[in-house]
């Protein structure tokens, strides 16, 4: 999913500068902590591609978002920077898969994909 999305990416700046104005990239930051993800809610519009630039606080956390096939960690001290395409609208949950102490399990969020 990542290496597609950098391919297509790559491929709509070779098409002059307004389609590049058109898709460059809204960062969306999302910061972790134990147990939560701060916002819990973000927005991005379908077809336009996004980066998530997402940092941690405390420890190591997951970010799953298994309906558009994203997973990384999250390392304290470091960007990680995930590029993607969401295609299609919906409500897309994104949670934390690294056990990181009670409270673990209500450490998620949503990506809303308006059309
Ligand atoms: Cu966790």
């Amino acid at each position: 999913m990542y290496r597609r999305t950098m391919v297509a990416l790559l491929a709509g700046s070779a098409l002059g500068a307004v389609r590049l104005a058109a898709e460059t990239p809204a960062e969306i930051r999302i910061s972790a902590k134990k147990f939560e993800f701060h916002p819990n809610k973000v927005t991005a519009k379908a077809g336009q591609p996004v980066v998530l630039v997402l940092t941690s606080m405390d420890r190591i956390h997951g970010f799953k978002m298994p309906d558009l096939g994203v997973r990384t960690e999250i390392v304290p001290g470091q960007e990680t920077r995930v590029s993607l395409l969401p295609t299609k609208a919906g409500s897309f949950t994104f949670f934390c898969d690294v056990f990181c102490g009670d409270g673990h399990e209500d450490m998620d969020g949503t990506l809303i994909v308006e059309a």
